[in-house]
């Protein structure tokens, strides 16, 4: 399949900072379309793959600075080729809508806005890996920064490389998000994730909604 080739179903982004509930309102949002009759898949980034999520252990474990950032860009890119190519793109040409936690945007966030990587560089990668492919929709969950890694900390389930960067990486990341959004406002929307998962859940619904034109 080429990036010219037609989609059936609808490609979803979730993004956010750590702990900012993405996961909890995936699983809610799937339960909501496939109420609606849509036929749902749930995936993640890293990961998503086979190959994806053996590149995963190594970008989510181990010491904070094994990776300088054009390296990690390039792991999770290898990692996002393979999860494009294997499961998201043959999902939506039949028609399947695909939810995931997290895509590219988290690469532009973390390695670029977070550790600096140029902004134009991790762009010229995004369209060796994957041409004119895109999401249909991002719904970035935004969240303080102290408050998401708080959430995130009382899981204490490992893979936690990320968790473990310095407060400044993660406030910057967050800008970023907000930035990617104001930068492209067609694709991208913002909602507040400080409330409880309820009144989080029907902001995203809101925007699901008004957004897609079959919901
Ligand atoms: N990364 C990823 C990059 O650097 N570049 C990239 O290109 C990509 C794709 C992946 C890491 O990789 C980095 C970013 C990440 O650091 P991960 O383990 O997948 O690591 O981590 P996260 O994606 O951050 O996932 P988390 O599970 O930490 O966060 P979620 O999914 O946003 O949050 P969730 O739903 O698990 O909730 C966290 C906790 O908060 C509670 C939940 O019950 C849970 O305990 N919670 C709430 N509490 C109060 N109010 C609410 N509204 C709540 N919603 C959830």
């Amino acid at each position: 399949m080429t990036s010219d080739t037609p989609r059936k179903g609808r490609f979803i982004t979730l993004e956010g900072g750590e702990g900012a509930g993405k996961t909890t309102q995936i699983n809610r949002l799937k339960d909501a379309l496939t109420k609606r009759g849509f036929d749902v898949l749930t995936t993640r980034e890293p990961g998503g793959s086979e190959g994806a999520e053996q590149i995963r252990h190594l970008l989510v474990n181990g010491d904070v600075a094994r990776w300088d950032s054009m390296t990690e860009t390039l792991l999770h890119y290898a990692a996002r080729r393979d999860h494009v190519e294997k499961v998201i793109r043959p999902a939506l040409e039949q028609g399947t809508w695909v939810i995931s936690d997290r895509f590219a945007d988290s690469t532009m966030a973390y390695q670029g806005y977070g550790h600096g990587l140029d902004l134009t560089v991790i762009n010229g990668i995004y369209k060796l890996v994957l041409g004119e492919f895109s999401t249909d929709l991002t719904v970035i969950l935004d969240l303080d920064t102290e408050e998401g890694l708080k959430r995130a900390n009382s899981r204490a389930e490992g893979e936690d490389r990320y968790e473990r960067m310095d407060i400044e990486f993660h406030q910057k990341l967050r800008q970023g998000f907000l930035e990617i959004a104001r930068t492209s406002p067609q694709r991208c929307a913002v909602i507040d994730a400080s409330s409880d998962a309820d009144t989080v859940f029907n902001a995203l619904w809101d925007v699901i909604s008004n957004r897609l034109s079959e919901v």
